[in-house]
């Protein structure tokens, strides 16, 4: 006997309806170029929404045509989202993106430039239908009543079976899943719960790396050669290290750099940017807090509430005044909100500025620069100020007047060209700034910290990848795209010293602790005192695949599918390829780090971290 659930011309309309979304899904996972996982993760997505559809067959029995409608609609404006945010970030639009929604303004030249016209095929089937439905009345669509007795049984069956296919991968990833393990559908719902979860604390893996976090260093190298100086820092925008001391038609592309690195100064010169969700903002977040960006969205937003200890904070405990100088609204990435338990008591915003010189998304830096001076004069010293710039934000455009550098050839009106002329108009200001300083009698009693807040030019990117490596003479890898200068200029000071312990951002605080003569226990922070330490480890999380590193010698960089055997790592001098074992311990330790900040941060302990230390957390659970 055969069991008939549907008419042949409701069969028609439900394809109509959802045979684009399942195209839709390997379309979307081709662009994302899911490489061996591709038709297994496809499968698994289409039973997703196979089961989807089941649900609506038994819920919406009245309205199963428009839900189907509603359903396509969604996931295409979804997948045309997620290609333009793949295009550039190369991963999948986190759902915490809503809490973005608002700040897009600013940075919408941005977001246009990434729309592609090809993106609008996404929405192909439904103007099929749109047709379709115009010249034929498409069949209503109702289950049979034997229908309805099978369904359930069907969608617990594809349930069990796609839970398995779930479950292999998180043996084969030890549980790190992505949107190239787990597929566009089933990424977003991850993602979602994810969103809301509490991340439980990993104790064998955290144990084994408290040694390493409790490290008493013996030696105090350049303790307080800045003791109580004014400290004037500037987190350039998008600033790379590979500008530094480079020439393009013979022409220095940083000149007022690379003189403060040759006189008066520390140059960490393997130096990388740890940002997560939150872009500059979490520059300036692990930079202060010494703590790792959240993992589920912006940190300024995710840990608004918290308690934090800042480096702001340890020096207003030694009578220093704060204030942070940003061209740009006070409320974006949340900054107006939480600058007062960032331990920054002024926040001189856009609003507060004259808008005299606009560039790109806000005040151009010289202004910025220029107006600050009558704040600084204004402030108690010792002070603790911290500049955001902007000219040189993506996609670096700046007026004529300000493209100094004659560039010819084959970077000629290409996105390094923009780059490095953006670049160069923020090192001729900062030049000026100096310049200003001295006039003002601020330069010589304070120290100028340099560091870039992330990367500008993208390597994932073809055409930038090629300027790049022909311009590099090196392919154009991870550790120079992450690689941003950190310099510390003590005026008089005589020093003139490169560290190439590999460092990054979350170092930051204890480092500059140190410098400025104020006492932090290792024990207390994640990062480490960089003229202190010889193992550099650098823990990367967002935008390479959590367990990804870099140290003194190597990179390793996780496999975006999870799986350890199937990453990469290479020596750092002389680029071959490396054992992956040999990177395990490091691995481990990334994912150790970021598992206890994460847990440290989502339920508020720096309190406890600052009266008892790190393992003082493990002995609480
Ligand atoms: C926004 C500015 C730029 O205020 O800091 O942010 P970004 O887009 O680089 O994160
Ligand atoms: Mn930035």
């Amino acid at each position: 006997m055969r069991i008939k659930f549907l008419s042949k011309d409701q069969i028609y309309t439900i394809c109509l309806y959802s045979v684009g979304i399942f195209i839709k899904i390997f379309v979307m996972h081709r662009m994302m170029e899911l490489g061996d996982n591709y038709f297994l993760v496809s499968l698994n997505n289409i039973i997703t929404i196979v089961a989807l559809l089941c649900i609506i067959f038994m819920c919406r029995e009245r309205d199963i045509k428009k839900t189907l409608l509603l359903v396509n609609i969604l996931i295409s404006g979804i997948f045309f989202i997620d290609s333009m945010y793949h295009s550039h970030f190369f991963t999948l639009t986190p759902i915490h993106g809503i809490y973005q929604l608002g700040q897009l303004g600013p940075v919408s030249n941005s977001v246009i430039s990434l729309i592609r016209p090809g993106y609008c095929l996404f929405f192909l089937d439904i103007l099929i239908l749109w047709i379709f439905s115009k010249k034929k009345k498409l069949s209503p669509v109702y289950i049979s009543l034997k229908g309805k007795k099978v369904l359930p049984f069907f969608l617990i069956a594809i349930i069990i079976f796609s839970s398995l296919l779930t479950y292999k991968t998180n043996i084969d990833t030890e549980g790190i899943f992505t949107p190239y393990n787990l597929g566009a559908i089933n990424y977003h719902a991850y993602d979602l719960i994810n969103f809301f979860a509490k991340n439980p604390l990993d104790i064998d893996r955290v144990e084994a790396i408290m040694e390493i976090l409790d490290k008493e260093e013996d030696n105090n190298k350049g303790f307080g050669i800045a003791k109580d100086r004014n400290v004037i820092v500037i987190q350039a925008e998008s600033l790379q290290n590979f500008v530094i001391n480079k020439k393009i038609n013979d022409q220095s592309i940083t000149p007022v750099l690379n003189q403060l690195i040759d006189k008066d100064s520390i140059y960490f010169s393997q130096y990388y940017e740890q940002v997560g969700w939150g872009n500059t903002s979490d520059a300036e977040f692990i930079s202060h807090n010494s703590f790792y960006p959240s993992l589920k969205t912006f940190s300024y937003k995710a840990f608004e509430d918290n308690k934090f200890y800042t480096l702001p904070m340890l020096l207003k405990d030694q009578g220093y005044s704060t204030i942070a100088f940003h061209g740009n609204q006070g409320d974006f990435w949340n900054r107006e909100n939480i600058y007062p338990s960032q331990g920054i008591d002024k926040y001189v915003s856009l609003e507060q500025l004259e808008g005299e010189e606009m560039i790109g998304i806000g005040l151009s830096d010289g202004s910025l620069f220029e107006q600050s001076i009558d704040f600084l004069k204004g402030i108690p010293q010792p002070f603790y100020s911290f500049f955001i710039t902007l000219t040189s934000h993506h996609p670096f455009e700046i007026d004529h007047k300000y493209r100094e550098i004659g560039i010819q050839d084959d970077y000629r009106d290409t996105i390094l060209e923009d780059y490095l002329q953006t670049i160069h108009y923020l090192d001729r200001e900062i030049g000026n700034f100096i310049d200003l300083l001295k006039e003002e009698d601020l330069y010589d009693n304070s120290i100028i910290v340099i560091y870039g807040d992330h990367e500008g030019l993208d390597m994932r990117d073809e055409e930038t990848n090629e300027l790049l490596t022909s311009f590099l003479g090196k392919p154009y890898e991870e550790d120079e795209m992450f690689k941003i200068p950190f310099i510390v200029h003590i005026p008089d000071s005589g020093l003139k010293k490169r560290v190439i312990t590999a460092g990054g951002q979350i170092d930051f605080f204890p480092t500059m602790a140190n410098i400025l003569g104020v006492d932090l226990e290792a024990n207390k922070v994640l990062g480490q005192d960089l003229l202190n330490t010889k193992d550099g480890f650098v823990a990367k999380q967002v935008h390479l695949t959590k367990g990804s590193f870099i140290d003194n010698d190597k990179i390793f960089i996780m496999s975006n599918d999870g799986v350890f055997e199937n990453s990469r790592a290479w020596n750092l001098l002389t680029r071959e390829a490396i054992d992956i074992e040999e990177c395990r311990e490091g691995y481990e330790r990334a994912l150790a780090e970021i598992n206890l900040s994460e847990y440290i941060l989502h339920n508020d302990l720096i309190p406890i971290v600052q009266k008892e230390g790190l393992s003082y957390i493990l002995e609480m659970e």
